[in-house]
């Protein structure tokens, strides 16, 4: 067996990871940074391009000028191209790229002398891509819901109400508001298919973990559902190709990657997922009953369920697990790394100052509290952005520091309530999780231990292990999820966090004083 590659096209960044399944070791891991690389070619900020009222979008053609940086900077790694079996990969979610109807023929001829996005410039039937930070949707989401027969209907069958940032109601939009382009739009890929296509120079499906988060799909039966598809734009079902299993090998690698960087012909791509299911499987919840956590621009907090279970205020996601038998249940928090940021920013601080602010200051924080909206959030779901303070002074930097990052770990052991898992212990990844003071936080508020592991990022290698185990089924030589999974989810020696009793017993209270602060903003 050689190795694995796993690539994770995130907002900010593009990660490559792989993997050596023999010996249990990531043996390569390079990152393209957007906003490094293109911030003033593209316009990007945070990786994303926020056009107003609500609307944030982000360029695909950066993506594809991020892929080839990526390839150049793994080979410069030492890894041997050619040592690379198969290839799978993560994508953030819910993201729409429009394609018009020379893609799939300009895909099927590249030419390994030319620039990739060079190629491509003209597939794109939208220059833009809305990406899961736009809420500027509201709307569409009503008439979805109305048109498969109401809110519940739509949560019924595809384990989801609709969101504002899900692919269907933003498809809808742009079906509504610009219906030239929606015209001239042949084909529509989430983030995760179309970086897929690129690697196999083909339209590849979308997976049905990332499916999942369309409004579109049939969770049960893990397909387009024929009533979401008609409540949301006419023609959309020749625009989409059959939602495809997670676990099927699409062919193998297009030779623009062999010629140009020395791939084997025979390295195969497996379809992407989204960047949450592929975390799952990357922290090795293919067990029902496992909580994790990244802490990424969103954060998310998320467990693996053995049947569908969905969320009656609405507010939680369902998703099918890549692995193929289990769903994911999911809460997303808008107001993630960009929420802590803005309070590092606003108080002048740096990384190792915020920490150290942590460490100093009192668990319960002294009745000081936060709702930290420096952006509209999706959980609970706030429209607009407005941070609220009680018995907080905005002066009192430390008071602040402590309060946004207690505001994030109560709501997520209030928000996800629903999903009726007594949690055990929470696995983490994502930038954040390499600070112990936050994950202090988060164990003492989830009264339970914080895993953490080799690497922080999670999904790329949840994406490098799916291509693993695709790849074995493929050959006929299957292997179990835990024999794949269980060699890279041995927690770093040392590096588990657990709770401090008496800190845990003040949360009980702070959770409840949080309640209530919530529901009066939210009502
Ligand atoms: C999940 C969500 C985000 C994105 C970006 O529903 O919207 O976590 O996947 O990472």
């Amino acid at each position: 067996m050689g190795n694995f590659l796993g690539i994770d096209a995130s907002t900010q960044s593009l990660t490559g990871l792989v993997i050596d399944p023999v010996t249990g070791q990531i043996v390569a891991e390079k990152s393209v940074n957007f906003d490094e690389h293109f911030s003033h070619r593209y316009g990007v900020a945070n990786g994303a391009i926020d056009l107003g009222d609500g609307v944030v979008h982000s360029p695909p053609l950066m993506w594809v000028e991020a892929l080839e940086i990526l390839f150049r900077q793994l080979d410069a790694s030492g890894v041997k191209m050619a040592s690379i079996d198969a290839v799978a990969g993560s994508g953030q979610q819910h993201g729409t790229v429009y394609l018009n109807m020379s893609a799939a023929g300009v895909l099927g001829g590249l030419r390994a002398d030319m620039d990739l996005s060079e190629q491509l410039r003209d597939i794109f039937s939208r220059a833009t891509a809305p990406i899961w930070m736009d809420t500027s949707t509201r709307e569409q989401c009503t008439q979805i819901e109305e048109g498969v027969g109401g809110r519940q209907r739509l949560l019924d069958l595809t384990g989801n109400t609709a969101f504002e940032r899900f692919s269907g109601p933003q498809i809808r939009k742009f079906a509504q508001t610009e219906p030239e382009a929606y015209e001239r739009t042949a084909s529509i890929c989430l983030v995760s298919s179309f970086m897929a296509s690129l690697l196999a120079g083909r339209l590849v499906p979308v997976d049905a973990g990332d499916a999942s988060g369309t409004n579109l799909m049939d969770i049960r039966q893990r397909r387009w559902s024929p009533d979401a598809l008609a409540a949301t734009a006419d023609g959309l079902n020749r625009r989409l190709l059959p939602v495809i299993d997670a676990d099927s090998v699409v062919g193998p690698i297009s030779p623009f990657w062999v010629e140009r960087y020395g791939l084997a012909a025979t390295c195969q791509v497996l379809p992407f997922s989204g960047d949450n299911p592929c975390s799952l499987i990357g922290l090795g919840l293919v067990r029902p009953g496992q909580m994790a956590l990244s802490l990424g621009t969103s954060d998310t907090f998320f467990a693996c369920m053995d049947q569908v279970r969905t969320s009656d205020s609405g507010e939680g996601a369902l998703f099918a697990s890549p692995d193929g038998g289990h769903y994911m249940a999911l809460i997303c928090f808008l107001n993630g790394s960009l929420a802590r940021e803005a309070v590092r920013d606003q108080y002048g601080l740096n990384w190792a100052e915020f920490a150290e602010t942590l460490r100093r200051t009192e668990p319960g924080n002294d009745g000081r509290l936060m709702l930290p909206y420096f952006d509209a959030e999706i959980v609970p779901h706030v429209t607009a952005a407005g941070v609220l303070r009680e018995n907080l002074d905005e002066g009192d930097v430390a008071g602040n520091v402590r309060a946004v990052v207690e505001a994030q770990a109560m709501s997520s052991r209030i928000h996800a309530e629903w999903m009726g898992i007594q949690v055990q212990s929470v696995s983490v990844t994502g930038g954040a999780s390499s600070s112990e003071d936050i994950l202090q936080v988060y164990a003492d508020v989830h009264n339970c231990q914080v895993h953490r592991f080799q690497t922080t990022n999670a999904a790329a290698l949840g994406a490098a292990l799916r291509a693993v185990h695709g790849l074995a089924r493929a050959q006929g030589t299957p292997m179990s999820w835990e024999d794949v999974v269980d060699p890279f989810i041995q927690p770093e020696a040392g590096s588990t966090i657990s709770p401090r009793p008496e800190a845990v017993s003040r949360y009980t209270e702070c959770v409840e004083a949080y309640r209530a602060l919530e529901q009066r903003r939210t009502g």
